[in-house]
């Protein structure tokens, strides 16, 4: 009888002493994407370590979580990864008693085309791809991507490193539709690729303001957010959305199926929907903010950048291209070799 009394207040006592196993949360995402004020506050609160693994194209993001290179619980996918990943079924639908907080998302933000039942993806920042000009360098007025590409400019040219949005801007300037991403338009659109490519100094996902600030190049092709960067830097930098139209892009946090903290995840999503959670992300990060409450938060200036809110401009998201992503990635690997 001494036995069991003695056992049943061992096993007592460990369950009191013994603190619950903390379960951590892998974050795969864009990089300078994720404050780590962010970060900070939700392990705070909830006692959830997380991991932030970064990546610069959607494109690396695939082939390391489908070719089984890391464990994560939450991605974040430009809304045509986000079609492909739920056409392959590799999504986990998100249970949204859990993450009540997507009622601060913009309509116009929810229900989109990639995800059309609003099951897998929660918009974590929307914007533009478009150019940034040092008006102090550049005098000539710059409307679009012609513009942007002509011999006197070489070597003074950042592009994002990303090879489907180099080939959109081709297409879009010869007229032919961004999505429209067949051999036969890719060959017309090849030799103007060509000359582009031999007039860029840098590629660069992760920080295309860096050469723009530091006086390395006087004209980019960016991200939004990059861009507003610079705006918010020197009244020099202009923002151009391109006359013949631009990307759209639309970035969601998702949770893999193959996740092992669905429950961490979704805490982590209806975190990052408070508005003044959001507002941290926008502060640091300045893109459009998809969330409505967080951006009645937001400063007059700030809701003035012209790269976070432009006012002009016809936009299109892109479309998952299956196979012809690789036919995009020959071409692009073949001109940025010199062949
Ligand atoms: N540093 C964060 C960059 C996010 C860019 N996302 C847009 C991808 C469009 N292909």
């Amino acid at each position: 009888m001494k036995f069991f009394v003695a056992a049943f207040i061992a096993v007592l006592l460990c369950l009191i002493l013994v603190p619950a196993a903390r379960a951590d949360l892998d974050l795969f995402a864009w990089s300078e994407y994720v404050p780590q004020e962010v970060i900070d506050g939700f392990t705070k609160e909830t006692g959830i370590k997380v991991h932030y693994e970064t990546y610069s194209s959607n494109e690396e993001m695939l082939s390391k979580l489908l070719g089984g290179g890391g464990n994560y619980d939450l991605i974040q996918p430009s809304e045509y990864t986000v079609e492909a990943l739920i056409q392959r079924k590799k999504l986990a639908a998100i249970d949204w008693s859990k993450v009540p907080n997507i009622k601060n998302i913009g309509p116009d933000y929810l229900h989109m085309g990639f995800d059309p039942q609003q099951q897998y993806s929660v918009p974590w920042m929307t914007g533009t791809v478009g150019i940034v000009v040092n008006t102090d360098k550049v005098k000539d007025p710059i409307r679009g991507f012609d513009d942007v590409f002509q011999p006197k400019f070489k070597n003074r040219i950042v592009v994002v490193d990303d090879n489907r949005e180099i080939v959109s801007w081709a297409l879009g300037a010869a007229g032919i539709p961004i999505n429209d991403i067949t051999k036969p338009n890719l060959e017309k659109v090849k030799p103007t690729l060509a000359a582009w490519v031999s007039l860029i100094k840098v590629y660069n996902s992760d920080s295309p303001k860096t050469p723009l600030i530091n006086g390395d190049c006087d004209l980019g092709i960016v991200w939004s957010g990059e861009a507003a960067l610079c705006c918010q830097q020197d009244h020099k930098f202009q923002y151009v959305v391109p006359a013949v139209g631009a990307h759209q892009f639309v970035d969601s946090l998702c949770i893999p199926d193959s996740a092992t903290h669905k429950e961490e995840a979704m805490k982590f999503l209806n975190y990052i929907l408070r508005p003044e959670v959001s507002k941290l992300i926008s502060d640091k990060f300045p893109y459009t903010n998809p969330n409505l409450e967080a951006r009645k938060l937001l400063s007059k200036e700030q809701l003035e950048n012209p790269a976070s809110y432009p006012k002009t401009g016809s936009l299109e998201i892109f479309h998952s291209i299956g196979k012809a992503n690789a036919l995009v990635d020959r071409m692009m690997a073949g001109l940025r070799s010199g062949q």
